[in-house]
This record gives C-alpha cells, sequence and structure tokens, in this order.
C-alpha cells in the first residue's frame, strides 16, 4: 500500500469512522447578536444548518460529532476521538477555521472541507485534505464513492445547483437546542434578481430552488419532536421568488402544520416587491411569519440604477416597509453606502430613511465587491480593487477604491450607525415602528429567561447605560400605548444595545 492510500485507509475501512463536524467561531459582528443574546442566556443565534445536512448524507454507519465553536469548546478529547474532521463556514469565520484546521493538523486528523468559504477561496487553504465544494448535494457523494475506492481527490466542484427537495433531513439530534435563540431551516435557494454586488446568484442560481412541502414539514416535525417551540429562521436568499408555489403549497402546508403546534414562528428573507402582493403578506403571517429582512440598499435612485436593483426604483420604499409593518410583519432591512453615485449627502439621506420607516434592525455597510460578482469584475477591469473583502459586510471596511474621498465615506458611514444606534433615535424608531405594526394574536411565546432577560435590561439598559431616560419613556409609553407589543420593545431596545457594543 503507497504512503495516499495508507493515508486514506481509515476512511475506507468497513469499520465506524468517527466524523467531527466543527462550525469555527464567529467574531464579534452586527449579525453574532452576542450582546444581546446573553440578556436570554443563549449562546450562538443559530446551529450550522449547513454541517447538520452534510451530517445527514454521510454513511449512517459513520458517528457523528458537532462541536460549533460559538457554543462549545473544541477539546483536545474531541480531536482524539475523531477520526476525520469536517469543517463548514463563512469567510468571516476564517480566523477562527484556520486555528481549527491548525489544530487538526496538529493532532494528524484528515481534514474534509466545504461551505461558502471555502467555495469562494479554495486556494488559500493548502493544509486541507479534501475541499469538497458548492453543494454537497451534488460533491459528496462523488466525494464518498471515491473514497471508498480508495482514489479521494482534493478538490471537488460543480457548476451546477442541487435539486433540493433531494435534500436529506439535518440531524438536529446532533444540536443541543437549548444553546440557541433560533432554529434554522432553509425552504428555497436563489434568487430571480440580479444586483451587481450580490453573490447569491453566482452561488445558487438565478432559479428559485424549493423545498417540497412535505420535507419541510419532516423537518419542522423533527425539530418540534426534539422540543423546540421558538423562533425559527429560514435562510432563503428571497423565499418569495417563487410567489405561487408559496400561496398554493407551502404557506398553506405552514398554516396547516403550526394549527396544533405552540410557539414556533418564522423569519426570512424577502425581496421589497412583497409589498405589492397583500395576499401574500397575509398568508405568510398566518403561516407565523413574524420577521422579514429585505435589501433596501439605498433611497438614492442613480445608485439602485447603478447596482442593477430594478426593483426597488421608481418605488416609495418608506410606503412599502409601512405596508408590510401593517399587515403584521417587522422588517429588518440592509443598507449600503459608497456606490459610484453617492455623494455626501447620502448618509443624512439614509439616516432619515432609515428613522421614517421605522426599521429598527438596519444593517448598515459599505459597499464591497465580492469575488464572482459582477462588481467584482467590472472594479477589477477599472482597476478599483485593493486588500481582500473581510467577510463581514457591515463592518465599515471595503476593498473598494471609491469615487468618493475614502476619509469622506468612513467618517459618513460611521456617523449613520452612531446616529441611528443612538439610545435617542433608537429608541424613537421603535416607537415609529410600534406605532405602524400590526401585532399578530399569540405571537409572543415568553419563558423565564425572557422575563428574566427583561430584569437583565432593566439593570444594562435602565440603570448602567447612557440613554436610560429613553429606556423608560419608551417602556412607559409601551407599558399604556401599545401593551401587547411591551415584550417586543424590549427585544428590541435589547437589540440597540448589541449594535452600540458592537460598533465599538
Ligand atoms: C442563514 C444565513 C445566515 C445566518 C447564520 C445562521 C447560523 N447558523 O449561524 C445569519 C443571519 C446569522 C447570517 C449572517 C451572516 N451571513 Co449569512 N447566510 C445565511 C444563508 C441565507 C443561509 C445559510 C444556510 O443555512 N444555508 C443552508 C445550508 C444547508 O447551506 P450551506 O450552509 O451553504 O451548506 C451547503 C454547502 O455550502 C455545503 N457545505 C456547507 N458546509 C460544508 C462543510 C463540508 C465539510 C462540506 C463537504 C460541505 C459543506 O453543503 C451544504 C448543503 O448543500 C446564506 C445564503 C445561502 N443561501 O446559503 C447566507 C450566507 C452564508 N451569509 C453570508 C454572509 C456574508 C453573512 C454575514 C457576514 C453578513 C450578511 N451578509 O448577512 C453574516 C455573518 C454572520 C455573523 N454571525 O457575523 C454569505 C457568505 C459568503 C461567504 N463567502 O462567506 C452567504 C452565502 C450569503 C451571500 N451570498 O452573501 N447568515
Ligand atoms: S434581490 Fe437580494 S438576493 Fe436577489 S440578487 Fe438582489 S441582493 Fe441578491
Amino acid at each position: 500500500m503507497s504512503r495516499k492510500e495508507e493515508e486514506h485507509s481509515v476512511l475506507i475501512e468497513e469499520s465506524p469512522v468517527n466524523v467531527l463536524l466543527i462550525y469555527p467561531e464567529f467574531p464579534d459582528t452586527f449579525w453574532s447578536f452576542k450582546y444581546a443574546l446573553r440578556f436570554i442566556r443563549k449562546r450562538a443565534f443559530a446551529p450550522p444548518l449547513g454541517l447538520l445536512t452534510v451530517a445527514a448524507m454521510l454513511p449512517k454507519k459513520w458517528e457523528k460529532r458537532l462541536v460549533d465553536l460559538n457554543v462549545a469548546k473544541l477539546t483536545d478529547k474531541d480531536l482524539a476521538w475523531a477520526d476525520v474532521a469536517f469543517i463548514s463556514g463563512m469567510t468571516i469565520q476564517r480566523d477562527s477555521a484556520r486555528e481549527i484546521i491548525a489544530r487538526c493538523k496538529d493532532v494528524g486528523l484528515k481534514i474534509v472541507a466545504g461551505g461558502p468559504m471555502f467555495t469562494t477561496e479554495p486556494d488559500a487553504f493548502d493544509e486541507v485534505d479534501h475541499l469538497v465544494l458548492n453543494e454537497a448535494e451534488i460533491t459528496l457523494p462523488l466525494f464518498l464513492e471515491d473514497l471508498a475506492n480508495g482514489c479521494p481527490k482534493r478538490v471537488y466542484t460543480t457548476t451546477e445547483f442541487a435539486d433540493i427537495r433531494r435534500s436529506p433531513m439535518p440531524l438536529w439530534e446532533l444540536v443541543n437546542m437549548r444553546r440557541y435563540a433560533s432554529m434554522i431551516i432553509q425552504f428555497s435557494r436563489g434568487c430571480p434578481f440580479n444586483c451587481e454586488f450580490c453573490s447569491v446568484t453566482e452561488m445558487f442560481g438565478h432559479r428559485t430552488r424549493l423545498k417540497s412541502t412535505d420535507q419541510i414539514i419532516a423537518e419542522l416535525d423533527g425539530m418540534y419532536a426534539q422540543g423546540w417551540r421558538g423562533p425559527v429562521f429560514s435562510g432563503d436568499d428571497n423565499l418569495i421568488g417563487s410567489k405561487r408555489y408559496l400561496k398554493e403549497e407551502l404557506l398553506p402546508g405552514l398554516i396547516r402544520w403550526r394549527r396544533d403546534k405552540e410557539g414556533v414562528q418564522f423569519a426570512t428573507e424577502v425581496s421589497i416587491n412583497l409589498a405589492d402582493d397583500p395576499e401574500l403578506i397575509q398568508l405568510m403571517v398566518d403561516a407565523g411569519f413574524t420577521t422579514v429582512f429585505i435589501g433596501i440598499e439605498t433611497p438614492d435612485q442613480d445608485s439602485l440604477a447603478e447596482c442593477g436593483k430594478n426593483l426597488n426604483t421608481d418605488r416609495d420604499l418608506v410606503a412599502d416597509v409601512k405596508t408590510i409593518q401593517r399587515a403584521g410583519l417587522q422588517v429588518q432591512g440592509g443598507f449600503i453606502v459608497g456606490f459610484d453615485s453617492d455623494t455626501p449627502a447620502i448618509f443624512q439621506r439614509q439616516i432619515d430613511f432609515i428613522q421614517r420607516s421605522g426599521i429598527v434592525t438596519a444593517m448598515v455597510g459599505l459597499l464591497q465587491a465580492i469575488p464572482g460578482t459582477r462588481l467584482y469584475e467590472r472594479l477589477s477591469k477599472e482597476g478599483r480593487l485593493r486588500d481582500a473583502v473581510t467577510g463581514d459586510n457591515a463592518d465599515g471596511t471595503t476593498n473598494v477604491v471609491s469615487r468618493m474621498n475614502f476619509e469622506t465615506l468612513q467618517e459618513g458611514y460611521r456617523r449613520i450607525m452612531r446616529t441611528i444606534y443612538s439610545p435617542r433615535i433608537h429608541y424613537a424608531r421603535i416607537q415609529i415602528f410600534l406605532r405602524e405594526y400590526k401585532l399578530q394574536k399569540n405571537r409572543t411565546h415568553l419563558d423565564v429567561q425572557h422575563i428574566l432577560a427583561f430584569f437583565r435590561s432593566i439593570y444594562h439598559l435602565g440603570v448602567k447605560s447612557r440613554g436610560r431616560l429613553q429606556y423608560w419613556k419608551l417602556l412607559v409609553w409601551a407599558a399604556f400605548r401599545r401593551p401587547k407589543a411591551f415584550p417586543l420593545a424590549v427585544t428590541l431596545a435589547i437589540y440597540g444595545y448589541h449594535f452600540r457594543k458592537s460598533f465599538g
């Protein structure tokens, strides 16, 4: 047997293989919700769905363990137990992934890696033994087959998109649900639109691929059977890419499923044209959706045209957001500054827009050019790229050589963040939102930790923090004017605390 064959023999053997599925740690970011999660004593937002899905595709007789570094430590014992490590991750988890890879190598563990970061920058990880890239539904069986035949290659990749109706049910049993604030599923992948800066269509295609309703119900049943009664985030690129299927199949299916269930509510990502379809919004609300994230990007028409976000042009975007809020969905928004068409006036316009729309959770970032996007190609031709992207589009960095003076852009960006999350503006925005928002019946699932979170917020926001007076004003206002939305007002106030802390 050659040395190479020997190296792989441990994986080919008929005896069970111990697979350690490792998810790297997120740094402290907008979406980490680190400071907010402490209030409800949770360690992370959601478990790594990619790894749980991959785990379900591995041979049944293989032993599997998940170590999500966002909720647990990777111990030497874990590494000693394992025969092979399967690592996933987004670009933002790069540093932690590198540390994990080094530790695996130190103890001689074979490494198989996949997921968004490895797919976008496969050349950056020489130490990885096998890069199983793109969607594992296509590439993993090829790797497993070659492995069984004793000839696994280093890189597996594809230009095809998987039929996700064949994706297996994620292995929920590997997850300690108590450590997470939310569970996660994925109804669909892909988006029909073509925004210049967006990497979604490059990675997941323009055709919306949906799981079947039965498949989704089975996933939810699995989660529910394991005791989950809280929020469920659906990691869609744009859930409403196929409206007919949603209206005729998925949403009626979810409505039926939720009839005898407690507590489960959904959040997802959609495009602004949801506002044009009151029937669809109502069905989503009836199916248990409470929150949608929408890429608004900018109120500037020229910048929208520049980035090809045609679906957002020539609309009254504030009115659209309010239509969705009035129908019963909270809108979170993504915003970008640094387009070629932007002038220094954009900073105040973004602040005004965010405030008027009552988008309490607004993720604002500098325009970044992600490899593989049309923007990256254009700027590369124009010689306007520098550095590598950090992977966090809300950290105030960019690899784009901007048309606007860079110091002006950075200072303007900081001003937006400082302003919209200052206690006075943020608490006022919560009120603007709650005045519009149609709260659904029985929507709020409160457990002991949520009640304790309220008392913790009194200490941290009402006693210790700057802005305590505004915090008390918000509580009094909510208690008298929107009593049923009181818990939501507290939750949103806690989010603001996280955004202030993580923005520094
Ligand atoms: C849900 C989600 C989130 C959740 C994360 C929940 C969690 N568990 O932590 C939240 C909302 C917190 C989030 C935040 C962010 N996200 Co996000 N997110 C998604 C989304 C919409 C779905 C991810 C998902 O669960 N998919 C379902 C699973 C089944 O798919 P998957 O993870 O890709 O796994 C498949 C393959 O990749 C592969 N695979 C995955 N892992 C492995 C491992 C091995 C060993 C193998 C063989 C295969 C394999 O097989 C799986 C099955 O096909 C994706 C877009 C998308 N459509 O995937 C973006 C996406 C992952 N996010 C992205 C980004 C940039 C971010 C943010 C930095 C900011 C932002 N733009 O939102 C933050 C960073 C997070 C943080 N904490 O700071 C990018 C990542 C790009 C990159 N190169 O890293 C994506 C791809 C969207 C995009 N194109 O812009 N996100
Ligand atoms: S609508 Fe959103 S997901 Fe679709 S291409 Fe544009 S930015 Fe990407």
